[in-house]
């Protein structure tokens, strides 16, 4: 099923809230034995913050496409002391890897991110075409612009945050995150 929500949400914490209500609404309106639920995203013992409790997400967008791939950007912002790792993504839609582009051979290739995404300390980590992104990856169904996608990502410590992203038209040329999938590559500048 898709996640897509009606609402426009407000991102970042406010998100996080409000997803997680409508969550727990769906689960009372399927009713019945939901018995292996709720055991995630509740590590945190009073007093001890979780990555999750101290990262937000700015900006964030995922590309729009008919095609089987896209990809999420945006700003992971860690609000805490301590550095954060990003270790996995996961989506509804479609298998999310973390990737980042590389030069190989002259050209830019994407891959895989050894160790996941670190968000330093009281710093911050941009994912932007060109650069570090969530792949996502078999998409079955278009991304069309205006859709609104939740997406959870899971960082070292097992702690867990969603938030809902909003799918835009990028036009700066596949060539930035799709290396081989230069075929409608257009006018536009980079963005
Ligand atoms: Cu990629």
């Amino acid at each position: 099923m898709r996640s897509i929500l009606d609402k426009q949400i407000s991102p970042a914490r406010g998100a996080v809230a409000v997803i997680a209500v409508l969550s727990a609404g769906l689960l009372a309106a399927c009713g019945g034995n939901d018995d292996d639920t709720g055991d995630d995203a509740e590590t945190a013992a009073a007093g001890q913050a979780t990555a999750a409790d101290s990262v937000t997400v700015a900006d964030s967008w995922v590309r729009a496409t008919d095609k089987d791939m896209s990809a999420v950007f945006g700003i992971l912002e860690n609000g805490s002391d301590t550095d954060a790792v990003v270790v996995s993504a996961e989506s509804d839609l479609a298998t999310m890897e973390l990737h980042e582009v590389v030069e190989e051979d002259g050209e830019m290739v994407m891959q895989e991110v050894p160790g996941g995404f670190t968000i330093p300390a009281d710093g911050s980590r941009e994912l932007k075409p060109g650069g570090d992104h969530l792949m996502l990856l078999g998409l079955t169904d278009p991304i069309v612009a205006g859709d609104e996608i939740t997406v959870a990502i899971e960082f070292e410590d097992g702690s867990e945050l969603e938030f809902t992203t909003v799918a835009k038209e990028f036009e700066g040329g596949d060539e930035d995150y799709e290396p081989g999938g230069m075929d409608d590559m257009d006018d536009s500048d980079d963005m």
